[in-house]
């Protein structure tokens, strides 16, 4: 049994049965991310194309020279764009992202608008250890760009982990963007994770979907509906599938039983204030040395370096 089979079954069998949001990702849930991002309730992309219009060159000037510009967990490369149109003389851009065949033609996408940028996709599981390309040209600095508030679909620890992989990636005079959503008022948040079109829900149904498809799990995902509830005290949202009645699935030869209202948890989305975020970061040796939010201020798009 492969480690990825291992840690899925070690999920599913907790009291909270539990799959990883990376999950979601294959090339249907790929697309059903991009149509969340037009949703008129998902404020996040929204808010974070603004902040990215409005202070684009005050980024390109801290980016600087022949820089290597390494995203994490790339998507559609649909911010990226904004910062590559003031960065004519990157190193390379290295996206990097588990759902390979997205990440593959938005790559050549991406080359296609970028004639002359050395694009060197990656596709791996960046929560586990992977090798970065070596350009053709020498970067001056790593930079480490990580959008969409995709940090908040990870725990403190598991936040803290990965940040300290993306300091050791930025290496000591290189730096890190990254998009961070904000704590504000429950009802817009909650709507954002409960839109009218259905989209949520259907990206959350995909999971099973994915597990059926690619790891042989027998999931019926019309026994399961979408939840999303903010929880106050830990400032995040919680995505789950309820179950619809008592019923069993199988995975990896083995068998579980699911009670009629038991719920899979897919999906935390932790909201920061501003002080929480720069503490957390804080705790591996990052400094944040500029914050941009939008006028209402819904997100932040903040600049760190090694302290
Ligand atoms: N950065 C884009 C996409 C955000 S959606 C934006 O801001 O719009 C989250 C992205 O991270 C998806 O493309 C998903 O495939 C990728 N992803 C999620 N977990 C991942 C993991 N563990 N390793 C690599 N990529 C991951
Ligand atoms: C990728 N990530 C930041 C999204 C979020 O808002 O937490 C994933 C998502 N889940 C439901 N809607 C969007």
């Amino acid at each position: 049994m492969t480690s990825e089979m291992r840690a899925l079954l070690e999920g599913l069998s907790k009291p909270q049965k539990t799959i990883s949001p990376k999950y979601f990702y294959d090339e249907r849930g790929s697309q059903l991310f991009d149509q969340i991002t037009d949703l008129p309730e998902y404020y996040l992309t929204g808010a974070e194309l603004e902040i990215m219009r409005d202070n684009v060159d005050a980024m390109a000037a801290l980016i600087g020279k022949t820089a290597s510009l390494i995203e994490f967990g790339s998507g559609s490369s649909l911010k990226t764009r904004i910062l590559l149109e003031h960065l004519d003389d990157l190193a390379a851009y290295v996206p990097v992202d588990i759902s390979q065949d997205h990440l593959w033609s938005s790559a050549e996408k991406i080359r296609a608008e970028f004639p002359g940028l050395d694009v060197l996709p990656v596709v791996a599981d960046f929560t586990q250890s992977f090798a970065l390309p070596t350009p053709d040209i020498m970067p001056v600095k790593n930079v480490v760009y990580f959008p969409g508030s995709t940090i908040g679909n990870f725990e403190h620890d598991e936040a803290v982990a990965l940040l300290r992989v993306m300091y050791e990636e930025a290496g000591e005079n290189g730096a890190l963007l990254i998009g961070v959503d904000l704590q504000k008022d429950v009802g817009i948040i909650s709507r954002a994770y409960n839109d009218s079109a259905g989209v949520t829900a259907a990206f959350n149904l995909n999971i099973l979907r994915h597990l059926n498809t690619n790891f042989g799990a027998n999931f019926n995902p019309d026994a399961f509906v979408h939840r999303a509830s903010y929880d106050e005290g830990e400032g995040r949202i919680v995505i789950e599938l309820v179950s619809q009645k008592n019923q069993f699935f199988e995975i990896g030869g083995k068998g579980f039983a699911i009670a009629d209202g038991e719920t899979i948890l897919t999906e935390y989305s932790h909201k920061y204030t501003l002080d929480g975020f720069a503490d957390m970061v804080s705790n591996v040796g990052f400094q944040v040395d500029q914050v941009w939010t939008d006028p209402a201020q819904l997100f932040s798009v903040q600049y760190c370096t090694r302290d």
